[in-house]
């Protein structure tokens, strides 16, 4: 520990903060723009100065030690003029259009210009103008919105292990963007969305997918119906004011009845499909001597990935469609016929945590008949927006339940949403294959967790089964590396593009910096699906009795030639 004076009070505090911490521990805020724990401490903005007695200049706290007898300041003329100069510089040649930006009260440029009490900006002068990237499916830059800050640099670099985005030019003309100022598009980017979650201003969003599916809902002539991946149910509440790590799984189901779907059904059911398939492809690739180990190919970012940087790995991919996917191309077909409703009328919405679902939809080979699987997908951020759009009040709402058919769903189903998830969901099922029993325990905590690259040894029947979970890019390319160089013995690996999975995708609710400095989302979230996995009567997907229902009457067997057909896919180097 040492001491230190701050604010003329005398504390003690752990010798392994910075001043910005300790401040924060004892009940002292001080500002910050471009700082995010662990991600990005650069002080670069110059937001969270301090004074410090015996500095002759205002020191960044974000990224100072502290140290015995210290006396510091967090909130003198001096101070209070510089951050005032640093945001007025920042905002002198910003396009400040707070009206119509998508980050319009959830931004943090916004926050500390309000908070400092800026009122007018002294150093007006050229301002930058709208400057869009949207090409993609996913997301769309801004750079008048950017200030500069660096994190999504560092989200890319280092976090994802990817870094697609940098800084560019000099000067006013300096910019953050991909190399040469190409479009997000043309750069091997996966569109995780990460760069999003961790900007604070307006500078990178998703590509809204909202007046489409209001023009949808307004068509008499088709047929609208949802389907809400498992991680929207964790974070969904966050954007209406719910504590972080709230399961609103029955006020989502009223809200989106309420919003005019012909059906509200679920992705968890879908995932509970998957479990089938790649429980059965993975059973099939130990008893055959097919390619191991099996890799999971649910997450859109995760496959973009290997695809960009491990071409050769791709037979290692299950060929299985995400979930998504799968429930696309079975709405098109087997609630189709069951229903007697032209696939063609049909338009499938889904909702998830997840930006690059946006790209997954529009690749060509997930389609049946000519039909795209999934026609919209929209971000939890997305729906949100509609929700509060239609002016519902989502905590008035009641409990509500999905419709039968497509939306009844295992405990299986819930935690593919996060890191682990879909590794326990194969588990429960395998398992109970293997030992053609119906066991008891179904709890694989050795998967949960989030740790960056879990491993372990199950025993089932006789048999170990090795298994790797990884979660954010990097990890996997730790995994990948060790599989190129023959080092890898497991059987089954679970990849998740983002970090702690779904839960933290880049379509979820956007926290700011002072709230993900101390609060894991990813941990909170996961929990908000642990306990309704706990709390549910049927836990495996083979148990679910949709599940059964589906392929009794539809598909025949799980990799049955019509499963195949629709449920099966393929990727490209
Ligand atoms: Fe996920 Fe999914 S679990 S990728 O993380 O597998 O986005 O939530 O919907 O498709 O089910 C995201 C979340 C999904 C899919 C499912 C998988
Ligand atoms: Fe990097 Fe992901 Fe953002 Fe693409 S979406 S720039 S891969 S963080």
């Amino acid at each position: 520990n040492v001491s230190l004076i701050i604010n003329g009070a005398n504390y003690e505090v752990p010798s392994n903060l910075t001043v910005l911490e300790a401040a924060r521990t004892v009940g002292i805020d001080i500002p910050t723009l471009c700082f995010l724990k662990d991600i990005n401490e650069v002080g670069a903005c110059r937001v969270c100065v301090v004074e410090v007695e015996g500095a002759r200049a205002l020191q960044a706290s974000c990224v100072l030690p502290v140290r015995e007898g210290m006396v510091v300041n967090t909130n003198t003329g001096r101070v209070r003029n510089a951050r005032k100069n640093t945001v007025e510089l920042l905002l002198a040649n910003h396009n400040r259009e707070c009206t119509t930006c998508v980050r319009s009260k959830n931004c943090e440029l916004q926050s500390v210009s309000e908070e400092l009490g800026i009122r007018d900006i002294r150093f007006e002068g050229a301002k930058r103008e709208p400057k869009f990237d949207d090409a993609s499916y996913s997301i769309v830059r801004d750079s008048s919105k950017c200030i500069l800050c660096g994190r999504c640099v560092s989200a890319c670099k280092n976090v994802q292990g990817i870094g697609i985005l940098d800084f560019l030019n000099r000067g006013f003309d300096t910019t953050v963007g991909p190399a040469f100022e190409m479009s997000m598009n043309d750069a091997p980017c996966i569109y995780c969305g990460q760069c999003m979650v961790v900007c604070p201003v307006g500078a990178l969003s998703e590509k809204s997918g909202i007046d489409r599916v209001w023009s949808a809902l307004e068509d008499k002539s088709k047929h609208v119906i949802v389907q809400s991946a498992p991680a929207v149910r964790a974070a969904l509440g966050e954007e209406f004011g719910y504590e972080i790590g709230t399961n609103v799984t029955g006020k989502l189901a009223t809200a989106l009845r309420k919003l005019g779907f012909a059906k509200i059904f679920d992705t968890n059911w879908a995932a509970d499909v998957t479990i089938m398939e790649e429980g059965t492809e993975l059973l099939g690739r130990l008893k055959n001597g097919g390619k191991l180990p099996m890799i999971t190919s649910c997450s859109p970012g995760w496959v973009r990935y290997i695809e960009f940087n491990y071409p050769d790995l791709l037979e290692h991919l299950s060929s299985c469609k995400s979930p998504q996917n799968m429930f696309g191309a079975l709405a098109k077909s087997y609630y189709a016929e069951k229903h007697g409703i032209d696939p063609k009328d049909i338009v499938v919405v889904s909702v998830m945590p997840c930006t690059s679902k946006k790209s997954e939809i529009e690749r060509p080979e997930l389609s049946v008949n000519g039909l795209q699987d999934v026609d919209i997908s929209i971000t939890t951020r997305e729906l949100a927006r509609m929700i509060k759009e239609a002016r519902i009040e989502f905590d008035k709402l009641e409990e509500g339940t999905f419709d039968a058919f497509m939306g009844d769903y295992s405990g299986a189903g819930v935690i593919f949403g996060a890191t682990g998830g879909v590794m326990e969901a194969a588990l429960r099922t395998v398992a109970d294959v293997l030992t053609g029993q119906d066991l008891e325990n179904v709890d694989y905590t050795a998967v949960r967790g989030i740790e960056g690259i879990k491993e372990a040894t199950v025993n089932i029947a006789g048999t170990d089964v090795k298994i790797a979970v990884a979660h954010n890019t990097t990890n996997a390319g730790i995994l990948l590396d060790k599989i190129r160089a023959g080092e890898a013995d497991y059987h089954f690996i679970e990849i998740m593009a983002c970090p702690g999975g779904c839960v933290n995708g880049g379509g979820q609710p956007i926290q700011p910096a002072n709230v993900r400095n101390v609060i894991d989302l990813r941990a909170e979230r996961a929990k908000a699906l642990y306990s309704e996995d706990a709390s549910k009567a049927v836990r495996k997907s083979h148990k679910n009795p949709e599940i059964k229902k589906l392929y009794d009457e539809y598909l025949g067997e799980p990799n049955s030639h019509k499963a195949h057909e629709l449920l099966h896919t393929h990727y490209y180097a």
